[in-house]
């Protein structure tokens, strides 16, 4: 399962995120460094694709897409150089596949902090910059030798000698101007700041109507980064985290209430899963049935064979074919049988890229 590492400066609201979109019990607190362990939960990918499926075929079960989330405390000022809990957050953040920066723009006098997020952004970036240098420069040297006896590394060589360059800027390798092959072959060396990141503008209830004006500096800040599929890499959202942990704490209609009644529409906790499953370059199909609807998560880019395996891997292994249709072309039809019926479902072979959203059914032969 994906990881997304929570990361913020103490107070910032990770915590509040955290039991928000897992529903876990991390210890919400106003002090520095009352999350001393690291907590990890598991958030729903919410898909009103598949709820309209279920719906349809009467499911007595319904499966969502997963990610994991982990609490990663201890990041301050100075941390890399032995601040606070000192470099420990470090190891919980190479674990990760995607960062999700909390940015705290909410104002409260109780809780001790600063309240620019572009402040917090600033702060968190040096601290990660800092720590890929050390560990960039640490690795340089040998590298270097070692392409020198062996030409097909020089890619790898040049690509880090690139990223210490960029770091010594001040600036993270997400918003260097690394062309994408480069990036992919930093990839060796786990670096913190060639994760995809999402960052978390935490607004407090007053700030939820200017939330465009506090995000948009920092997502200009952030810039526009792609990954190799093509698709952002970096996006910032404005969430108020508190209101929107209480509002999970409510039953569906009330919730669905509170949030419409604020202009919130589904609510932010949503969109925060589902940006980071993106930048992952995690893509959903669909299974639906009446023992149950189903999201299975698969690579951007990956044929049918691959996503057959996530099922099972004799599916991968036996496959002959895939039955697939899109899962809005389905709800239209209004079954499996009237889709087959009308000749709409299609035949697809080995080849075949699979598309977010696609209903699919396999034949194998094991
Ligand atoms: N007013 C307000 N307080 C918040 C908000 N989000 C978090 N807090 C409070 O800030 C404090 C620190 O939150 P916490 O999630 O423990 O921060 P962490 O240190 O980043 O894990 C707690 O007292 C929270 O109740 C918010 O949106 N508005
Ligand atoms: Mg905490």
């Amino acid at each position: 399962m994906e990881r997304l590492g929570i990361v913020g400066l103490p107070n910032a609201g990770k915590s509040a995120l955290f039991n928000a979109v897992t529903g876990g019990n991390a210890v919400v607190a106003s002090h520095p460094f009352s999350t001393t362990e690291t907590h990890v939960g598991v958030a729903h990918v919410p898909d009103h694709r598949l709820d309209a499926l279920a719906r349809m075929s009467e499911s007595r079960k319904i499966v969502h897409a997963n990610v994991e989330l982990v609490d990663i405390a201890g990041l301050v000022a100075g941390a890399s150089t032995g601040e606070g809990l000192g470099n420990r957050f470090l190891a919980g953040i190479r674990e990760v596949d995607a960062i999700v920066l909390v940015l705290r723009a909410f104002e409260d006098a109780e809780v001790a902090g600063g309240t620019d997020p572009l402040d917090d952004l600033h702060t968190l970036e040096l601290e990660l910059v800092l720590a890929d240098l050390a560990s960039a420069e640490g690795q340089l040297d040998r590298r270097r030798k070692a392409a020198k006896a062996d030409k097909s590394l020089a890619g790898e060589a040049a690509a880090l000698e690139a990223a210490v360059e960029t770091l010594q800027a001040g600036t993270p390798v997400y918003r260097s101007k690394l062309a994408t092959d480069q990036r992919d072959a930093l990839g060796p060396f786990f670096l913190l700041t060639t994760k995809p990141v999402l960052a978390v503008v935490n607004l407090g209830e007053d700030q939820v109507a200017d939330a465009d004006a506090l995000v948009k500096p920092v997502a200009a800040e952030l810039g526009d980064a792609v990954t190799a599929f093509g698709h952002a890499a970096i996006e910032a959202l404005g969430v108020s985290v508190q209101l929107e942990a209480e509002a999970a704490q409510l039953d569906a209609a009330e919730r669905a209430e509170l949030l419409e009644g604020l202009g919130l529409g589904e609510g932010a906790l949503p969109r925060v899963v589902r940006a980071a499953y993106h930048l992952l370059g995690r893509r959903t199909f669909l299974t639906t049935g009446d023992k149950e609807s189903r999201a299975w998560t698969f690579r951007a880019g990956a044929r049918a064979p691959e996503c057959a395996g996530v099922i099972h891997s004799d599916f991968q292994r036996g496959f002959i074919r895939a039955e697939v249709i899109r899962w809005d072309e389905l709800l239209e039809l209004g079954s499996w049988n009237a889709a087959k019926q009308a000749g709409r479902l299609r035949v697809e072979g080995k080849d075949y890229e699979v598309q977010d959203g696609d209903v699919l059914e396999i034949r194998f032969n094991v």
